[in-house]
Parts: C-alpha cells; structure tokens; sequence
C-alpha cells in the first residue's frame, strides 16, 4: 500500500480508490449482499480465486475503504473492521488462543475487556493473570510454559498508566509471545505500536478515530497473515460486523483526526496544570504532566498525551459523585474522543465489572473522576471545572481534611 509521507495526508486520502464518476468522498454501498455475473464467477469469488464483494459479513467496499487507512495509518499490512471496540478486543484475542492457553493482561484495563478476559475466556478453557506491566520483573514471573499472548492498554483505561512498549516487545519476543495493544487512547497519531514491535493493534473506533460520537465501532491491525483468520474466521463466524454507513461516517471522522487530536491534547493539558493546582485535587492522573511516572516515554513512544485525564479528589466516593453534578459544560457520559467534554466516575461506571478488590489492586479509586477533555475553547472548560470545584468547596466537600497529605 503506497504509504503517505505525513499521517495528517494519510487520515484524508489513506487507502481511497477514486471510483467513476469521480465522486470527490468515499461512494456507500449500502448493500447486504453482491451481485454476481455468473454463477461460475460467484463460484470463483467464494474459491477465492477472484477477487470482488460477496456479502457485507465477509467485505464491503465502503468498509474496505476504512481498512486500507487504518492499516496504513498503524503502519500494518491489514486490517480488519469490527462492529464495536469489544468485537476488535474479543476478535483478537480469540484468533490468537485456544483452549489450553494463557495470557498475562496488564492491569487495570477497560471493564469490558477485562470482564472478557476473567469471565469469558475461561468459559473456554483460556486462563489469565493481570501484572502491573510496569513491572518488567513481575510480568516475566507471570508467564507460564502456555502463555501466549501478552495484552495491554497504554495509557490505560482509566489511570492512564503507560507501559514502555520496546521493553516489552524485548521480553514476548525472547519468550516467544504474540503482543496485543488497544491503542484506543492514543490513535496511530499520537502511536504506532507496530512501529515498537508489537504484532496487533487494536481499537475501539467508538472513540477518536470517529470522533463525533455517533458510531460504535473497532478495527484490528496486524499482518496480513494475521489478519486473514481475523477476516475469514473470526469476524466472518462470529459476525461482529461493521455496517457499511458506520464506516463510511468514521471515513469522515477521520479527516479531522490530526487536527482533532493535537486540540485534545493541548486542552486536556491546560485542564491537569489547572486541576494539579487545586487544594482539593489530591492526585492528577496524565502523562503529559512531569509528575506522571510514564512522562519520560513522551517524545519517545508518545507524541503527544492526549485527551483523556483522571483525577482524585480528597474524600471518597460521594465527594466524586458530588463534583461529576456540578458540572455543567461537561456532560456526564461514559465513552471519550468526542467534540463535547465526558465526565463519568470509573468505580461506578465504565470499571464496575470490576470486584471492588481487583479495582483496588488496579489502582481505581473511588473518589477517581475521569475526564475525556473535548474540544471546546479552553477557557470554557477551564471555567466550568472552577465553578463545580467551588460549588463543592462551598458545601464542604472537597476540602483537605487535617492532616490530609497533598500528593
Ligand atoms: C469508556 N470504553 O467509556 P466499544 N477499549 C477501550 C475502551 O475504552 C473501550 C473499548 C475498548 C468506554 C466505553 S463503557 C460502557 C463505554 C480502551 C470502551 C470498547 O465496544 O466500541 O465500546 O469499545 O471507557
């Protein structure tokens, strides 16, 4: 696939085949199935030894379309779209285990993905551990003769750890283990995990990659010798399918990608100087910020930190649940990657599949707050973030208690 020099081309012409009469966006077809000329033609594509659309579970132009520009954006041979971001997460670790089989998890990932890991999984015979993957020492203890893959987030949902991918690809590749990356928070703009060794990468395409709020969607990317059971078995038996309108709004959504990411970026990092200086705020979860721990992989794996940012106020779970009320700019929904600023409470919300000690063990406080930061002027955001702070501050809620240390 020709390659763009600049990925803010890529997001615009990556993968577009101009089709007659010279339509200036991506053509939809929305159609289930393909006509064939002949039956001896539709007999050939069904061999594979023609190429050409047979039905919308097994391709779909339109959908084709995203997956040529998601593989060149991630720098992979291919990739394969999914219905949603848990059909992308369940896809690719089904077309990689099977009964007998473990894997190590980082810890602390997307509720979802982690209710699959612990609950589905081994349903199927596939065992697992979670291991702080910052912990290089831990994660080698914790793979067994049967490991096969290695699964992590980075920055992770919702304390947005960040692992320091080469290392990691150091040890899969020494132990000889298949590494998958959700690079859900970062999108190939900001990450290429490929580009650090990592065999596949994965998105929720809900997020960023649409942008706008009105498609759930994934896409998986690797090899193409990867990529050809993840088509032809996995999404093709289980059906996770993408609808070919989705693809072609996330098509759209894409061409703001560059643009969009780097006002993300730049606002959710005015918003963690703003909350670090806070007495109520006791801790500031982003690694854009030299206080993060994953801040030296800026620069190196990061190009920039992102939208996403978490925050502890001081007190527990109402005083969390409190400061989400008060705000009025942001609305209080779960997802991220939007143009409108998400408030959601982890513990209650996106991380309640998790038991209340495994969320303690990930590190998920109750009294954290996670913020997708939009894309609106910042002195707004900034503004409304204020206004609930000193409403909360008024009513007594977050204030320090004696003696309360200030991380
Ligand atoms: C959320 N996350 O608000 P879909 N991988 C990552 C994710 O964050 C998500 C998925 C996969 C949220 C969704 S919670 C009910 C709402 C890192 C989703 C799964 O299947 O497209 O939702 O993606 O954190």
């Amino acid at each position: 696939m020709a390659a763009f020099k600049h990925q803010g081309t890529c997001v615009i012409h990556g993968g577009h085949h101009r089709a007659e009469p010279g339509s200036l966006a991506t053509p939809l077809y929305q159609s289930a199935t393909f006509v064939f000329p002949d039956c001896e033609r539709g007999g050939a594509r069904f061999a594979g030894e023609e190429s050409g659309p047979i039905y919308t579970r097994l391709g779909n132009p339109t959908t084709d379309e995203f997956e040529r520009r998601m593989a060149l954006l991630e720098g992979a041979e291919d990739a394969v779209a999914f219905g949603s971001g848990m059909g992308a997460v369940s896809g690719a670790l089904l077309s990689q285990l099977s009964a007998g089989d473990h894997l190590v998890a980082a810890i602390g990932l997307y509720g979802c993905t982690h209710a699959f890991i612990t609950e589905q999984l081994p349903r199927f015979g596939v065992e697992s551990d979670s291991v702080d993957f910052a912990d290089l020492d831990a994660l080698e203890a914790a793979i067994r003769p049967n490991t096969k893959v290695l699964y992590l987030e980075t920055p992770v949902n919702p304390h947005l750890a960040v692992y320091d991918l080469d290392a990691i690809v150091t040890l899969a590749r020494r132990k000889g283990l298949v590494t998958i990356v959700d690079n859900t928070f970062m999108t190939p703009l900001l990450q290429q995990p490929l580009r650090h060794g990592v065999d596949i990468v994965l998105h929720s395409a809900t997020k960023y990659l649409n942008g706008h709020g009105d498609v759930i969607a994934g896409v998986v990317c690797g090899s193409a010798e990867q990529m050809a059971p993840v088509r032809m078995a996995i999404r093709k038996d289980f059906g996770a399918v993408l609808s070919p309108h989705d693809a072609w709004l996330i098509l759209r959504g894409l061409k703001t990608l560059a643009l969009r990411m780097e006002r993300h970026s730049d606002n959710a990092m005015a918003v963690a100087h703003f909350l670090e200086a806070q007495p109520q705020v006791a801790r500031v979860h982003y690694p854009g910020l030299p206080s993060h721990p994953g801040h030296r992989l800026l620069g190196r794996q990061m190009r920039a930190a992102g939208g996403v940012l978490a925050l502890e106020l001081h007190g527990g779970f109402d005083t969390a649940v409190r400061f989400v009320n008060q705000l009025r700019l942001f609305s209080i929904a779960v997802s991220l990657g939007d143009a409108e600023s998400l408030v959601q409470h982890p513990a209650s919300m996106t991380h309640s599949p998790y038991t209340p000690e495994d969320r303690a063990a990930a590190g998920i406080s109750d009294s954290m707050v996670r913020l997708a930061v939009g894309l609106e002027h910042i002195e707004d955001i900034l503004a409304d973030l204020k206004q609930a702070l000193a409403a909360c501050a008024e009513a007594g809620e977050t204030a320090p208690l004696a003696g309360e240390e200030q991380q």
